[in-house]
């Protein structure tokens, strides 16, 4: 085989890039060599449409085992009577829920995209929105937390087949036990969108919506730490309807060496060290809102009782946007996303706000000291955005604060 030197340096440049610099979006985590091994094995040869026992193609007794471990702990650690491991994505887990439940034009209650939904949840840009009739609750103008009264009045309007919880720029607990009461009184299913807390549910530090929500949908890289790809849990009475929507509904040919990482990742989610992580993801992320805050910015709803803090940066400087934030930072080696804060003026373009995570520099092994440090580095670059020599300087002692928590030494 010929070696193929300009990807392999391109690939090491990426692997220093996270080894030097400081990961902070709220969606990204480093995987361990373990899951990176089973990604990388042979079992990417493999062609296996369809599941277990029931596939289109021979050769398949070994492949079934592995997608049959991968379910198995799937359904163990999250408690759960089914769990269909082969979304590519956390989207699509939730267009093959919508498939398997819904019909064109129904209704469907979701999270507003500019209040910390997702494009899955109804935008219409995404096939969600132009498919089905999605109605948008939001958070309160108050205290900017999930507006319940306003689900259930839409709710009692609407008369939607599906409820959509969940969210991927919002930092509060979504406790679903009332959103399972408001889709009772209206006869409405319910969908618990994991993605971005799977891990906290796992690590047993936020409300397990299994045995809650009809369905409930998770992305297996995020705060989980796995691979790349997602995943579905539901009752027995929807598995059929469910595995038919993924496979052939969806999704061709299932990426059996990323079910493999994702059996190996739901293996360490299980392990009792994970809960330690997953309590110190919520410490790190507390600790990080309440520097930022002493820095002069405002933290939305203020504070984060998860892995993610949404930061209004107008309190910190009025002209500041977020577009020009996340570029002033990126060059100093501070890595993060703009993001809309609820009632934003700006376009999601330009926006007035940060989303800031935790997982990544958790799992790298920072604490709360390493927390106060990076609020002032990001204050310190943000005091200053268009100055080079500052954004240098800054860069260096990122440098420096990584070099201690190296994710994947040589
Ligand atoms: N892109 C993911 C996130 O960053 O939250 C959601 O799909």
């Amino acid at each position: 085989m010929t070696e193929d030197r300009d990807l392999f340096d391109i690939i090491q440049r990426e692997e220093e890039r996270q080894n030097t610099t400081l990961q902070l979006i709220a969606s990204e985590n480093f995987t361990s060599r373990a899951v990176m091994a089973a990604t990388g094995s042979v079992l990417t040869n493999k062609y296996s449409e369809g599941y277990p026992g029931k596939r289109y193609y021979g050769g398949n007794r070994i492949i079934d085992e592995v997608e049959d471990l991968a379910r198995r702990r799937a359904c163990d650690l999250f408690g759960a009577e089914h769990a269909n491991v082969q979304p590519h994505s956390g989207a699509n887990a939730n267009l093959a829920a919508y498939l398997a439940v819904l019909e064109p034009g129904d209704t469907v209650l979701g999270m507003r995209l500019d209040q910390g939904g997702h494009l899955t949840h109804g935008s219409p840009v995404n096939v969600s929105g132009r498919l089905y009739h999605f109605v948008s609750y939001g958070v309160t103008e108050s205290d900017e937390r999930l507006d319940l009264e306003q689900l259930a009045a839409l709710a009692e309007e609407h008369r939607p087949k599906l409820i959509v919880a969940g969210a991927t720029a919002y930092s509060r607990i979504i406790d679903p036990a009332p959103i399972r009461r408001i889709a009772d009184e209206v006869g409405a299913l319910f969908l618990f969108d994991a993605a971005h807390v799977a891990g906290l549910i796992a690590g047993g530090v936020h409300p397990n919506p299994v045995g809650v929500a009809d369905i409930v949908t998770f992305t297996t890289h995020k705060t989980l730490r796995g691979p790349r790809g997602g995943a579905i849990l539901c009752t027995p009475d929807l598995a059929p309807a469910i595995d038919k929507a993924v496979f052939p509904g969806l999704q061709g040919g299932p990426l059996e060496h990323v079910i493999a990482a994702k059996a190996v990742a739901f293996r360490e989610a299980a392990q009792p060290e994970f809960h330690d992580y997953a309590a110190q993801i919520i410490r790190n992320a507390q600790a990080l809102a309440a520097a930022l805050s002493g820095e002069g910015f405002r933290v939305v709803s203020g504070g984060t009782d998860n892995h993610l803090m949404l930061v209004d940066l107008r309190p910190f400087a009025a002209e500041l946007t977020g577009k020009v934030a996340q570029e002033a930072l990126d060059g100093a080696g501070i890595t993060l996303n703009k993001n809309q804060i609820p009632g934003d003026p700006r376009s999601p373009f330009v926006t007035s706000g940060l989303r800031i995570g935790t997982p990544a520099v958790t799992t790298a092994g920072m604490g709360e000291a390493e927390m106060g440090e990076i609020a002032r580095l990001i204050a310190r670059v943000l005091g200053h955005p268009g100055d080079a020599g500052e954004s240098a300087a800054v860069r260096d002692e990122v440098a420096v604060l990584c070099s201690k928590f190296t994710p994947y030494p040589s």
